[in-house]
């Protein structure tokens, strides 16, 4: 239970989505611990097949394996993207640091926020094992030629929003990394574990608020039911385009990257809201959802996916100005990188001089 009062998003029967975090953690250290089943690879051997094995066996490819050109430039592109979602991910939430109702309030979003920066360093770092500077990776995401989640491109108009941020978004994050978890490169997969720890914290502390304006005043239940409704559908296109439109699925899915598809995905997270919106007390803005019981699942209305691909395209209500925000923030910050590069120069001339 959360608060002793209401049950936690996340505490379903089996363990729920922290249980699955569980299991991967634990697979993950058995995998460690278990011998490599394949040895290195001799110098005749025939590349592609050993790295094929490697993967039917469910093994980890790590930064030092050989690994198919294709394969690492996927995962740059994904785990950069990810990266760069959570280091703008903190601008909508960071909007409402100094308008939050209370000290306590305050504290714990000052907390969540700076978690986002702290996953952006874990992915980053993972995504330098791939032979790419963060540097490089910062650029690219500077200059627009790498992505970040469509969902950071919507404004967090009350303080409703850091709610539904919390339980939605971050509720949709967590679906989605769950199964990463398991992927497999090992850099990404141990990042993904601390992460979704992390983010399970987050999608409380959003419940959380929710759930008192939701008891609240009438005023305040409608602050929270507007805020629900301006996300569900974002939210829902979090998880990508249908899986007909996704280029990477079926490629991602055969390295297993992903383990699941978009759509997949996206049904889980529906499935899951359902229940917790009842304890809320709100409504999800989508008057066909009802339960299928030969699929055993929610029917529900699909997002837009056109204004998905317009918000990708750099078209979305706020895409400009979260840019904008974090040129001016790299900019604003180039003294720090300067500080500590001089400081890392003069560790190195102390310590050239001590071995002299
Ligand atoms: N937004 O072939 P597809 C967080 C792009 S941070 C933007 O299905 P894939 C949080 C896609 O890149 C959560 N672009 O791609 C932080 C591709 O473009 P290109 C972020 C999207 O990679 C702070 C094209 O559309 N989570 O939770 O197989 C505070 C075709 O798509 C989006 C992650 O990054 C989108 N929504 O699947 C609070 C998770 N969707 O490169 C919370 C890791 C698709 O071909 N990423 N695109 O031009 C993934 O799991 C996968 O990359 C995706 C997309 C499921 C997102």
């Amino acid at each position: 239970m959360y608060g002793n009062d209401f049950p936690a998003p996340d505490d379903a029967s089996g363990g729920g989505l922290l249980g699955e975090v569980e299991a991967a953690e634990a697979a993950l250290r058995e995998a460690a611990a278990r011998a490599r089943r394949f040895g290195a690879p001799t110098p005749d051997a025939d590349l592609d097949a050993y790295f094929a094995d490697v993967i039917e066996a469910d093994q980890k490819i790590e930064p030092r394996d050989w690994m198919p050109e294709a394969y690492r430039r996927t995962l740059i592109r994904q785990i950069a993207q990810h990266a760069h979602s959570e280091i703008i991910g903190m601008q909508p939430e960071g909007n409402w640091i100094s308008r939050a109702p209370s000290l306590k309030r305050k504290a714990i979003l000052l907390a969540k926020v700076q978690d986002e920066a702290g996953h952006g360093l874990y992915l980053y770092a993972a995504a330098e094992t791939l032979g790419i500077s963060r540097d490089e990776l910062v650029d690219l995401l500077l200059s627009g030629r790498q992505k970040y989640s469509s969902i950071f491109n919507y404004p967090t108009l009350t303080w409703a929003d850091v709610g539904v941020i919390g339980w939605l978004v971050d509720g949709a994050a967590i679906v989605n990394q769950v199964p990463l978890c398991r992927c497999s490169y090992g850099p990404y997969a141990r990042a993904m574990i601390r992460v979704c720890k992390e983010e399970s914290f987050h999608q409380r502390q959003g419940y959380e608020i929710l759930h008192v304006l939701a008891h609240g005043t009438a005023e305040q239940k409608a602050m929270a039911q507007d805020a629900v409704d301006r996300w569900w559908y974002p939210s829902l296109a979090m998880f990508g385009p249908p899986d007909g439109d996704s280029t990477h699925s079926a490629q991602s899915m055969a390295w297993k990257i992903k383990r699941f598809s978009n759509d997949e995905l996206r049904q889980r997270f529906v499935d899951m809201c359902v229940q917790q919106a009842e304890v809320l007390g709100l409504t999800l803005p989508d008057e066909d959802l009802r339960w299928n019981d030969e699929r055993g699942a929610y029917d529900y209305t699909q997002p837009d996916y056109d204004e998905l691909m317009q918000v990708i395209k750099g078209n979305g209500p706020c895409n400009r100005q979260r840019m904008e925000h974090r040129r001016r923030a790299h900019t604003d910050g180039a003294w720090v990188r300067e500080a500590a590069a001089a400081y890392a120069a003069k560790r190195e001339q102390q310590k050239e001089k001590v071995a002299a």
